[in-house]
C-alpha cells in the first residue's frame, strides 16, 4: 500500500520540484527605481528605491553612486521593509548628473547589476 501511494505521489512531487525550481530561478531585475531613470529631482537629499521582481539579499546587496565628479560613493543600504526593495538615503548632492550603480543577490543566488543615470538640479 505504501509503496502505491508513494508511485501515486512522485509524478506530483516531481512537478511540483519543477514549478519551484522556475520560480526560484528568478535573477533580480529592476522594475522601479526612484529617482526614475533620466528623471530629475530636487537635492541636496534624495531617496533612493530600487524595487526588483524577485526577493533580494540587503546584506549580499550594494548601491553605489556616482557623483558628477565620477568618483564613486557606498550608499549604506536601510532595513529592508519589503524584501523586494532596497533603500538609501543620498544627502549633500549639488546639481549635476548622477549614476546609480546596483548589484543584488537574488533569492536563487545569482547576482545581477544595473547601473542608470538622474540628474539633481
Ligand atoms: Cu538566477
Amino acid at each position: 500500500m505504501k509503496t502505491c501511494l508513494r508511485s501515486i505521489f512522485a509524478p506530483a512531487i516531481m512537478l511540483a520540484l519543477i514549478a519551484g525550481q522556475s520560480v526560484l530561478h528568478a535573477h533580480a531585475i529592476l522594475v522601479e527605481a526612484v529617482p526614475a531613470q533620466d528623471a530629475t529631482v530636487k537635492g541636496p537629499d534624495v531617496a533612493i528605491q530600487l524595487k526588483f521582481n524577485s526577493r533580494v539579499d540587503g546584506e549580499r546587496s550594494r548601491i553605489y553612486l556616482v557623483l558628477p565628479d565620477k568618483s564613486v560613493r557606498t550608499l549604506s543600504l536601510e532595513k529592508q521593509e519589503s524584501l523586494e526593495v532596497l533603500h538609501a538615503q543620498a544627502s549633500g548632492l549639488t546639481s549635476g548628473s548622477y549614476r546609480i550603480r546596483w548589484q543584488v543577490l537574488a533569492a536563487d543566488g545569482h547576482i545581477t547589476r544595473g547601473e542608470y543615470v538622474f540628474t539633481v538640479k
